[in-house]
């Protein structure tokens, strides 16, 4: 897993903030952490000023395999319908003391050339694959290789989403790792969770992945 030093080398930030902590506090807690912060002459609360940790995410994947489906179940949790992305979405998400820069960029055939103007930058790359269409599973494997081939992501972290998992025909994560050949990947760090974008199935694991690795 990745050290501190690596860590360091990518792009993530930390900044001192408030965080958004909106728990209603009773007058009487109010009263009694004031008197705790006057006796020990802290006047700040240090429970509440976090290390805000400041990631790029870029979720590439061929067309359909349901990015934005996954961009804005995780923004707004809810399910949108999507077209057909030309270009790019970016959304910034907030989980726990987490700032997460979310970049998801079309995936169609004509698209997939200006992948590499989005990788600067990008801390943990999320490959989202529909595990359904099988007919292109081998395509979605070239495209992987071939994105982490280039220099400017070699430091980042991969997710691979293995998504579409309620359709009868999507082949489960183990199969996915023999079929992408996963276990021979010797230059990445990679992480795979099977989702269902459309219901959020998998996605608080993605979450919780993010922010064991990076919470301070
Ligand atoms: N059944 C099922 N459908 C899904 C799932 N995730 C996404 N979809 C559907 O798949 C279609 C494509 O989803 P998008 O999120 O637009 O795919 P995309 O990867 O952003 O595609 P491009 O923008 O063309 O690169 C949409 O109709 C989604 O509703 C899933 O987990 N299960
Ligand atoms: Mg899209």
């Amino acid at each position: 897993m990745l050290s501190l030093r690596n860590n360091q080398q990518h792009s993530h930030r930390q900044s001192n903030s408030q965080s958004t902590n909106n728990t209603p506090k009773s007058p009487q807690n109010d009263q009694s952490l004031q008197q705790q912060q006057q006796q020990s002459g802290d006047f700040l609360n240090r429970q509440d000023i976090k290390e805000t940790t400041e990631l790029r995410i870029l979720m590439l994947g061929l067309d359909n395999s349901g990015k934005t489906t996954v961009l804005y179940k995780l923004k707004l949790g809810t399910t949108e319908k999507t077209v057909p992305t030309v270009g790019f979405n970016v959304e910034t998400i907030k989980y726990k003391n987490i700032l997460i820069n979310a970049w998801d960029v079309g995936g169609q055939d004509r698209l997939r050339a200006l992948w590499r103007h989005y990788f600067s930058g990008t801390d943990i790359l999320v490959f989202v694959v529909d595990t359904a269409d099988l007919s292109r599973l081998e395509k979605a494997k070239t495209e992987l290789y071939k994105v982490l081939s280039d220099k400017e992501l070699k430091n980042c972290e991969i997710v691979i989403l293995a998504n579409k998992q309620d359709l009868d025909n999507a082949i489960n994560p183990k199969e996915l790792i023999e079929k992408f050949d996963l276990n021979s990947l010797s230059t990445h760090q990679w992480k795979i969770i099977p989702t269902v974008a459309i219901n959020g199935t998998g996605l608080p694991e993605l979450l919780d992945w993010i922010s064991n690795k990076y919470e301070e």
